[in-house]
């Protein structure tokens, strides 16, 4: 599909992690369930050392927020058919969508992402891309290409819980797995976003700290700055 052709680049082959699931006094805020951290990695070094560049806020959104999101883009989406057999096997099970132009409600929450996401001296991609993943789909680990984006994306999870895995490019040992709950936003920065693949695990292999997690349909709407 157009958007996925020109933001999914780099497409890699998921490795095999080794590594202790160490605690990692991530940022972000309590599992709503328990005082889990949202972040873990192979070190604790790892998830010291990229400090901001990576982030997950839970509750970035109320129902509400998600309710008015979800209303604006389901009409569009249920016109679309899930792909499960997409070119050059970077995502499965998904439909996807851009808009550049939003309710008020909508657009309240947009500018709040901006604003903890961004700097007010970058310039943003226009349209905010919005993906729409069946429950049995997932997308594989890939670098967003540099043509395109810059070097921050952000993103709110609706619908369900999900977990982010970012694997090191040239140390493949190194790794963070990210919960993102319903209504969160998370945001990669720079390393975290040039330098580590990101993927979205399929549910029979959502598991974080040991827990399951299961993933059911997951909407995204993913912001993003553009290059310098
Ligand atoms: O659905 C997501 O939150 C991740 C999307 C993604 O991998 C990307 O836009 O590069």
């Amino acid at each position: 599909m157009k958007l996925l052709l020109s933001v999914f680049t780099r497409l890699h082959k998921p490795p095999a992690l080794t590594g202790a699931r160490l605690s990692s006094g991530a940022r972000g805020g309590p599992v709503a369930a328990g005082d889990e951290a949202l972040i873990r990695g192979s070190s604790p070094e790892l998830v010291r050392g990229l400090g901001s560049q990576v982030e997950v806020r839970t509750a970035f959104i109320t129902e509400d927020e998600e309710g008015a999101l979800l209303r604006e883009l389901e009409p569009g989406l249920r016109k679309k058919r899930y792909e499960f057999n997409h070119w050059d096997d970077a995502i499965h099970g998904y439909r996807e969508t851009e808009r550049e132009r939003w309710g008020e409600a909508c657009e309240k929450v947009l500018s709040r992402v901006r604003s903890v996401a961004f700097s007010e001296a970058c310039s943003l991609l226009g349209p905010v891309h919005v993906l729409d993943l069946d429950k049995t789909g997932y997308i594989k680990p890939h670098v967003d290409s540099v043509k395109f984006c810059g070097s921050t994306i952000a993103g709110l999870s609706l619908l369900s819980d999900s977990i982010m895995r970012l694997v090191r490019e040239d140390a493949k040992g190194h790794w963070l797995d990210l919960l993102l709950p319903r209504r969160s936003l998370y945001i990669l920065r720079d390393q975290a976003r040039y330098d580590f693949t990101h993927e979205i695990l399929k549910d029979d292999e959502s598991v974080f700290n040991g827990e399951r997690v299961p993933r059911q349909r997951r909407i995204s709407v993913i912001c993003r700055n553009l290059p310098d």
